[in-house]
């Protein structure tokens, strides 16, 4: 993972760059290190404050990897800034796009030949995000979001491999655009570092799902057909974009799963038609909720079979609704008549008063 490591700083109280390479940055006008991604973070007010790091070469290959947690969403809000002067070989990650929740992160990389642009849907208010941009040896500029890959913009041009005169984090080299809200762990990268590579990296900021719980209580009643919708799974997960599978896990060889399937939405159904008569009235199944990045929880849970009533013999129904012919059979004291269905009614009708 250190491997073309230009420069880390974790900001862990201070903005040393961990990377042997002797940048150390400054946090300006009262940025301050509070709670962050992974330990602490460097918290930016919007008004003033920023980060400064030190110059050193970028361009060509490479890799730009941080977290960012933005607290208000202004048009063109600058976390980094990397220029020789405003408008000039810059590296440059801002936001745009009116949105309550989330807002598009641009990044604009200029070369000889113009700006290449990428942007996406990326920042959540409030929320960590992980952001990683990698180019390539064939200058393919790829966006990860929390691990994930979600765009791969191709063209010939690189930026220029330079030292630049600016480096800031929290604004612009216009000294406006002042970003508010935090970000950690600042990586840079003489090389575009691969997806897992990325994915380990933003493992290290992420949560597991954990209050994995079934939507109501798990029973199903006996008889009915395999397929038959059980109940919904449903696990927490605080980060941004995260998406939880779900399965039965097979850790636990003495459960249960086998009577059953479990969408990877959550959904539990049954694969066997259940009798309680001769099963078991009750079934442990092992349950494992998984985020994006593969990180699990388990939890054990028990189904109940629920009793029908079956009687021994099937009791007889007549629709008096339908249109049969009652055959009514009168048979007067000491005789024993066979009834004819119309005169035998006949013979009723007279006995009434
Ligand atoms: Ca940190
Ligand atoms: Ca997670
Ligand atoms: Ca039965
Ligand atoms: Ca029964």
């Amino acid at each position: 993972m250190d491997f073309g490591l230009i420069g880390y700083w974790p900001l862990e109280g201070n903005a040393s760059d961990l990377s042997g390479n002797d940048l150390d940055g400054t946090a300006q006008n009262g940025a301050s290190f509070q709670a962050g991604a992974v330990g602490q973070g460097l918290y930016f007010d919007g008004t003033n404050d920023a980060l400064v790091l030190p110059s050193f070469e970028l361009g060509g290959g490479m890799t730009i990897s941080f977290w960012g947690k933005i607290q208000q969403f202004q048009n063109w809000d600058t976390i980094m800034d990397f220029a020789n002067s405003s408008t000039s070989e810059n590296l440059k990650i801002n936001m745009n796009d009116a949105g309550s929740e989330v807002r598009e992160m641009v990044f604009q990389m200029k070369t000889a030949n113009g700006d290449r642009y990428v942007g996406e849907p990326f920042w959540v208010l409030n929320e960590w995000v992980h952001l990683a941009l990698t180019v390539d040896s064939n200058a393919t500029i790829r966006l990860y979001r929390s691990g994930s890959l979600i765009a791969t913009e191709s063209g010939a041009d690189f930026a220029s491999q330079i030292s630049r005169s600016q480096h800031l984090f929290g604004k612009s080299t216009y000294n406006a655009n002042h970003t508010k809200g935090m970000v950690d762990e600042i990586r840079f990268y003489d090389r575009a570092i691969q997806a897992r590579e990325v994915a380990e990296i933003a493992l290290q900021g992420n949560t597991a799902p954990f209050d994995l719980n079934a939507s109501s209580p798990l029973s199903i009643a006996e008889n009915l057909p395999i397929g038959t919708i059980i109940g919904e799974f449903i696990a927490t997960d605080p980060d941004a974009w995260s998406t939880i599978t779900y399965k039965l896990s097979d850790s636990n060889s003495s459960n249960d799963n086998h009577f059953f399937t479990l969408d990877s939405n959550g959904t539990l159904k049954t694969a066997t038609v259940f009798d309680y008569e001769s099963n078991a009235s009750s079934h442990t199944i092992t349950v494992q909720a998984m985020d994006e990045l593969n990180a699990t929880t388990e939890g054990n849970f028990t189904v109940t079979i629920l009793d029908v009533y079956e009687p021994a013999r099937e009791n007889h129904t007549v629709d008096l609704n339908s249109t049969v012919d009652l055959e009514m059979i009168w048979v007067e004291p000491g005789t024993f008549t066979m009834g004819q269905s119309v005169t035998e009614l006949r013979s009723l009708s007279t006995m009434l008063p």
